[in-house]
């Protein structure tokens, strides 16, 4: 039987979502929506779909099995404590939430609920490239990781995009694919900012560098550009004791004319991730199903935003913040390996 789902928040992404739910992927059904803003949610809604006025009473809904938050940062944490107090799985968007506080709240409230109901929407980790890139990583081909260079580009970002957005919006990808990429926790922050871009107007502090210092004395360097005009362009290389391992160019047609040899850039993250948000979703699915997550975790969603925090706090004193981690609940600890 389809797993009945409800989608909360129905702008960009989450048209994304419901696109990929109704047109990609099988067994499930969209059976409720909602926005704060009605008439988005009822063009959006699909075909048979209802229309709830508030999130809580979409959750609470019996045609509604497993939840979809899309809507924004600071809206996560009320919609995420409603599906934990109703017991149904939800994927979230990042990020979880926008303060420590209020994902310490929901990881405290996941854990005494007593089994995982939340899977973050950290869609690098199921990218085939990122993959293979951790799998290199992990069989020590290149030696321990000594340091990580994460590039993170923007064609350009909405009107509402504030200056704190890259470290609170933004950041949240490359600090959860570092942590994940190289198994290793972020204990401190530094953040700096270069010479300002124009483009735009020059109101945005864009762009922007931040070192991330990891428990094992790695450091991973994360470019963020909002403005950049040209595409979408996401890198990433980590350098080890013995040799190198990057991201590919992502394939694409070679372009050979008279302004030389090229391959497309990806113009946003829906072109350059697609493939990694239709398998988020499919493994999502499939623990929704048996009424549980997996993949990235109410953990992963505190540690990134923890990591948030910390670079806002850099950001003002242009010192080394460092992080502070709460002791971790035994439902997100690895399951002991099993006696051959
Ligand atoms: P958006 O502004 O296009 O859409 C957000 C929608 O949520 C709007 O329609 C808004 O009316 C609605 N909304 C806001 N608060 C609400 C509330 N309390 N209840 C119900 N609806 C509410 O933004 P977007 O770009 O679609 O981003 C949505 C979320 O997805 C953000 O958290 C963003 O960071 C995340 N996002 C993730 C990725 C990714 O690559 N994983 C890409 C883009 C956006
Ligand atoms: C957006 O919300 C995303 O999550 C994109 O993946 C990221 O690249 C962009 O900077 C964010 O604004």
């Amino acid at each position: 039987m389809a797993l009945k789902v409800g989608v909360i928040g129905t702008g960009m992404i989450g048209q994304d979502h419901i696109r990929r739910l109704t047109k990609v992927l099988s067994g499930v059904e969209i059976t409720a929506v909602n926005d704060i803003d009605v008439e988005r949610a009822k063009e959006a809604a699909p075909y048979g779909a209802e229309v709830f006025e508030t999130p809580k009473a979409l959750i609470e809904s019996d045609n509604v099995d497993a939840i979809v938050i899309c809507s924004w940062g600071p809206a996560h944490e009320e919609q995420l404590l409603d599906c934990i107090a109703a017991g149904k799985p939800v994927f979230c968007e990042k990020p979880m939430t926008t303060s420590e506080e209020a994902a310490i709240r929901i990881v405290e409230a996941e854990a005494a609920y007593g089994k995982r109901l939340i899977q973050v929407g950290f869609m690098r980790r199921f990218d085939a490239d990122y993959r293979r890139l951790k799998a290199v990583v992990d069989s020590a081909m290149i030696g321990a990781p000594l340091m990580y260079h994460s590039v993170h580009r923007n064609a350009s970002v909405p009107s509402h995009y504030t200056s704190d957005m890259p470290l609170n919006d933004t950041l949240v990808h490359d600090a959860d694919i570092s942590r994940w990429l190289l198994s290793d926790e972020i204990v401190g922050v530094e953040v700096r900012y270069p010479r300002r871009s124009t483009v735009g107007g020059g109101e945005l502090k864009n762009p922007v560098i931040v070192l991330l210092h990891m428990e094992s004395g790695a450091i991973v360097d994360v470019e963020i550009s909002v403005a950049i005009t040209y595409g979408y362009d996401i890198r990433g290389e980590v350098s080890g004791e013995t040799g190198v391992a990057s991201l590919p160019n992502r394939p694409a047609t070679v372009v050979s004319d008279v302004n030389g040899i090229r391959q497309a850039m990806p113009e946003d993250w829906r072109e350059r991730f697609i493939e990694a948000y239709d398998q988020e979703f499919r493994e999502w699915i499939i623990a929704a199903g048996e009424g549980t997550a997996t993949g990235p975790s109410a953990w992963d969603g505190y540690a990134s935003t923890l990591t948030a925090d910390a670079a806002l706090r850099a950001a003002e004193s242009g010192q080394y913040e460092p992080l502070k981690m709460i002791k971790k609940p035994a439902l997100y600890l690895e399951a002991p390996a099993v006696a051959a």
